[in-house]
């Protein structure tokens, strides 16, 4: 170092060759001006062009919200910032939520690391999904963050899933920073909102450095963040300082390498690469390293390839990365969320983290309708088992068990939105296939059968919360809070999970669109007792043709349909719903008898109500024990398990 001073002291320009990548302490050494041409051998061994940065100048941050309150969309903000992009470079919007059925849901599905940098401090941060469903996975990437960046929707405040990621934040010490988002929508209360939020923070039991949060309000959607939100700015630099200012640098502790892998990222290439952040000690590819497994076995393995995250890609490196970094690790194998990667020759493993338990489970079995095989191209029962354990390495929550059949697979996982994701991933690859309806996962606890219970929150204009109660309470619902806001009103429900299923299509009609629905696992309690599932029965098609709309129009008093005319069907399909609660069979390919006369063209003016079309979700959501879904690339349609009337009467009746 003291060489390079004098040099550049005696000369006007220096040129000077390394073989190492560019270090920190050498580059801030050179004044502007100043050119430094790298030898090839340190393009070579740096093979990334990245500059290291001092763990002091490392801000790792975690974004956690309820569902859609502007998480992705800052995201959006801080890239443009930072000026990621060439000016001329069209990213669009909600840039990180990159996989189809995320850009087409508008959600988040799985959390993604980014990095950026900004005024000399490389900020690490970790967009997490927002919906329920995906709580575990907030849970397990707070580990690498220091700092959460709670975003509260200045209209809707605090609701189920913000409490929920706002506890495991504070309980596991993160330093939270609240941004007030959506500050620009009508009727907004966003100082109403920051109270709320002390409020919850303070039941929350924060500590006192956790109550002395600063608050920022912004819009995400309109690019600004500020002080104020009466004083809006033309950009977010003022969130990006905060973060500088208020979160600390990484802390570290003294001793050999610890790296907790707490996500994994997945490459069709290679497989799984362990996601983590270095708490102790250092790690460079090449290193000899021991995987601490959570039961206490040792597996020694070599790191072949580490990466850390810049912008939205990662990047390959070959110099030592220290504790505080988080950085994705390709070479041990086998390895499972909350092994810890540690020293090859005094390993000592972390304390493992918890991976959510799954609360839901579904029959997943091959199709053996008569329509089987036509539209989908992976349709045997091999092609499902290996399918399905094959996500199993990627889709941390979900657990696939055998069962006693060798075509029928029990699927659990962590709600309906989880599982129709998985369906409708599994659809557009080419799978055929067919689902029972789901059922919530119970305990026996202390001999007592418990069941899980959600926390629901309903906010709507209050001439609809009579609705909104009476829908609930038929599903066993128990209001624990009503809290008038304005014209609105947010009821507080506890509520059985099974009562949730199928919920929000009644409550959004019931309200015309205007309820705000949240939910979130509340715990085990004992079972509440019987709960009226479905109401109206189903119409059943009696037999295997095209349907025509001269008999549905005739049988249109007896139900909704769920087919159009022209539509294939086969017997024991569920068709449309009964306007009562049983099953009827009941005749759509019955064609006029010729010998009636088409008189004065009576048929045109049949006026065929359009079919009710399900979502995946929705069909989840409807089938009866007695029915599945049946999905393929092509179509959703229910039917009846068995489909023979004579045997489906007898199996009813030993039941
Ligand atoms: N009016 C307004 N809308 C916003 C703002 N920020 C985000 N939105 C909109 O809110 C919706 C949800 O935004 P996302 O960024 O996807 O929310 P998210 O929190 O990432 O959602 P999940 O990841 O699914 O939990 C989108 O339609 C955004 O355009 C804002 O500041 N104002
Ligand atoms: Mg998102």
């Amino acid at each position: 170092m003291k060489c390079i001073k004098i040099i550049m002291l005696l000369c006007d320009h220096v040129f000077f060759t390394t073989f190492a990548p560019p270090k920190l302490k050498t580059i801030v050494l050179i004044p502007q001006g100043w050119f430094v041409i790298p030898s090839r051998d340190c393009f070579l061994s740096s093979a990334d062009g990245i500059t290291q940065v001092n763990m002091k100048d490392i801000r790792n941050i975690a974004i956690i919200a309820h569902v859609d309150h502007g998480k992705t969309t800052l995201v959006d903000r801080i890239l443009y910032q930072v000026n990621l992009f060439r000016a001329n470079q069209q990213m669009g919007d909600l840039i990180l939520d990159s996989n189809d059925l995320e850009r087409e849901r508008g959600i988040t599905i799985l959390s993604k690391n980014v990095s950026v940098r900004y005024k000399g401090v490389k900020i690490n941060i970790i967009d997490t999904p927002g919906h329920s469903d995906f709580g575990g996975e907030v849970e397990r990437v707070l580990n690498m963050a220091d700092g959460v960046l709670l975003l509260v929707d200045a209209f809707e405040g605090p609701m189920p899933q913000t409490r929920f990621v706002l506890d495991k934040a504070l309980e596991l010490g993160k330093i939270p920073i609240v941004v007030i988002n959506k500050v620009d929508k009508p009727n907004c209360s966003p100082d109403e909102v920051q109270e709320a939020v002390f409020e919850l923070m303070f039941s929350l039991d924060a500590t006192e450095a956790q109550l002395n949060f600063p608050t920022v309000y912004g819009s995400s959607k309109q690019g600004w963040m500020s002080a104020d939100w009466r004083t809006p700015t033309t950009d977010i630099s003022f969130l990006l300082d905060t973060i500088i200012s208020h979160i600390p640098p990484p802390a570290t502790a003294p001793g050999t390498l610890q790296l907790q892998i707490s996500s994994l990222d997945y490459s069709s290439y290679v497989g799984r690469i362990a996601v983590g952040r270095i708490s102790r000690g250092s790690v460079k590819a090449g290193d000899s390293v021991s995987l601490v497994k959570n039961d206490g076995t040792i597996l020694k393995s070599v790191v072949k390839e580490l990466y850390l995250f810049e912008g939205l890609s990662k990047e390959k490196v070959k110099y030592e990365v220290f504790a505080g970094e988080i950085c994705a690790v390709l070479g041990p194998e086998n390895f499972d969320i909350g092994d810890t990667i540690a020293d090859a020759e005094n390993p000592e493993g972390l304390k493992r983290i918890s991976v959510d338990e799954p609360t839901m489970s579904m029959v997943f079995t091959i199709n053996n309708s008569p329509f089987a095989g036509k539209e989908g191209i992976y349709v045997t029962s091999r092609h499902l088992r290996d399918r399905l354990f094959h996500e199993t390495e990627k889709n941390l929550a979900l657990r696939v068990e055998e069962t006693a059949s060798p075509d029928t697979f029990n699927v659990f996982g962590r709600g309906i939105l989880h599982l129709a994701i998985l369906v409708e991933t599994m659809r557009r690859e080419g799978y055929e296939f067919q689902m029972g309806q789901p059922k919530i996962i119970t305990r026996m606890i202390d001999g007592v059968l418990n069941e899980p219970v959600e926390n629901l929150k309903v906010q709507v204009p209050e001439a609809f919360s009579g609705k909104v109660i009476e829908i609930v309470t038929k599903r066993r619902g128990e209001i624990v809070n009503i809290e008038p806001k304005r014209d609105r009103i947010t009821v507080e429900f506890n509520i059985p999970a099974r009562g949730l299923i199928g919920i929000r299509n009644p409550i959004l009609t019931a309200t015309e669109g205007e309820a705000i629905i949240g939910h979130r696992l509340k715990g085990f309690e004992p079972w509440k007792g019987d709960m009226q599932g479905r109401i109206n029965g189903s119409l059943i098609a009696m037999e295997k043709g095209q349907a025509i709309s001269y008999s549905i129009d005739k049988l249109q008093d007896r139900g909704k349909f769920f087919i159009e005319p022209g539509d294939e069907i086969y017997a024991g399909q569920v068709i449309g719903e009964h306007t009562r609660g049983n099953d009827i069979l009941i005749n759509v390919i019955k064609t006029k008898k010729l010998s009636n006369m088409r008189a004065t063209g009576s048929d045109d003016k049949a006026v065929i109500y359009p079919a009710v079309k399900f979502s995946l979700e929705e069909a989840m959501e409807y089938i009866q024990g007695d029915e599945y879904a049946e999905v393929t690339p092509k179509s959703i349609r229910i039917r009846k398990i068995i489909l023979d009337e004579i045997e489906r009467k007898r199996a009813e009746k030993k039941s």
